[in-house]
């Protein structure tokens, strides 16, 4: 039955030699009746290719996203490497790590500045207005922004923000030890 699969048949042909086989085997010579018999051999030969038709698709997805990633990246797209930058940046300007960028936390790391059109970045990167800014809308702004305005403007952009998040984080840690010394001070006196 495999080899009859390696040869170069058309689908009907294939499963009429199939059911052939499961007939002559089977049934032929017996009470059997052929419907169930057939039954059977289709859902073996399911449960026998099926585990390599779900790689098969997985790699034919695989290689259908990996043609249309080269697309977008020779439209102006983000490679994957500034994807990445930009996702981990929103996950560092996330500081609740509640999965979305608020307003505040947004401002805390690049302040409230807004365009010519007085739209605050916060409002532009937030395109469903929820009050959220969620990983795919800040991938979605650079995405944009790297199509339109070039790399540069993309760097320009990333570097701004990693700054931000850097100086906030150097800020948080100073106001730590800060609050750690007083508490190591209280306790000393207490003794
Ligand atoms: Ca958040
Ligand atoms: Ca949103």
């Amino acid at each position: 039955m495999i080899y009859t699969l390696k040869t170069p048949l058309t689908k009907q042909e294939g499963l009429d030699a199939i059911f052939r086989i499961a007939y002559l085997t089977k049934v032929k010579g017996t009470e059997l009746p052929l419907i169930p018999v057939l039954t059977e051999a289709m859902d073996k030969l399911v449960s026998t290719l099926s585990p390599g038709l779900g790689e098969f698709k997985e790699a034919q997805s695989k290689a259908a996203h990996r043609v249309q990633r080269n697309r977008d990246i020779a439209a102006g797209g983000l490679t994957d490497e500034q994807q990445a930058m930009v996702l981990e940046l929103h996950s560092l300007v996330d500081e609740d790590g509640n999965g979305t960028v608020e307003k505040e936390e947004l401002e805390a790391a690049v302040g409230d500045k807004r365009g010519k059109n007085k739209m605050s970045f916060f409002e532009k990167l937030d395109v469903d207005t929820d009050g959220h800014v969620e990983p795919l809308e800040f991938l979605k702004y650079f995405e944009d922004m790297s199509k339109e305005r070039g790399k540069k403007a993309v760097e320009g952009l990333l570097g701004f923000v990693k700054k931000g998040v850097e100086r906030l984080r150097l800020q948080r840690d100073k106001e730590k030890e800060l609050e750690e010394g007083e508490a190591a001070e209280e306790e000393g006196t207490e003794e």
